[in-house]
């Protein structure tokens, strides 16, 4: 990883990969500046679903979510950067699009809470990034590489 470099796991969910919006999304994180260094085009399993949103298990909306996410192939990729966790979460918005900025990916590309487009490591909880980037990726599938205009990118 570069000095400048944070990782942090997004998945398109399977409702943007359903919409073709998979193109616009990585456009829009290669634009800012951020760097690809890990991807996998995969359907998730419902032990692997269960394991990433633990989290909520108690939650009513748990059940609903483990479906969704397992109905269909997601697009999961690292990213790399400056702050990358805190600003790929301010590029997604808030959780539910009907409440996210426009500008934001969230707030552009989608309507409902439940089919939300995206997922983002959260920045507020420590160690999410690495954790969500160990469930879904082996050391050995990540890519150093240099981005020829970290330079120009970075002072
Ligand atoms: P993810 O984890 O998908 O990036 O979303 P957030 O980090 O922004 O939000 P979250 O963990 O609170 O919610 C996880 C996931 O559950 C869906 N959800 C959430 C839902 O279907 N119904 C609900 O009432 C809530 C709160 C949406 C995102």
């Amino acid at each position: 990883m570069s000095e400048a470099g944070e990782r942090t796991f997004v998945m398109v969910k399977p409702d943007a990969v359903q919409r073709g919006q998979v193109g616009e999304i990585i456009s829009r994180l290669e634009t800012r500046g951020l760097k690809l260094v890990g991807a996998t085009f995969t359907r998730i399993d419902r032990e692997l679903a269960r394991e990433h949103y633990a989290e909520h298990e108690d939650k009513p909306f748990f059940d609903g979510l483990v479906g969704f996410i397992t109905s269909g192939p997601v697009m999961a990729m690292v990213w790399e950067g400056q702050d990358a966790t805190r600003q790929v979460r301010q590029m997604m918005g808030a959780t539910d699009p009907a409440d996210a900025a426009p500008g934001t990916i969230r707030g552009d590309l989608g309507l409902d809470l439940g089919r939300n487009v995206i997922h983002g490591s959260d920045h507020e909880d420590p160690g999410a990034n690495e954790r969500e980037i160990a469930l879904f990726f082996e050391e050995s599938e990540l890519v150093e590489w240099e981005q020829i205009d970290e330079t120009w990118l970075y002072e």
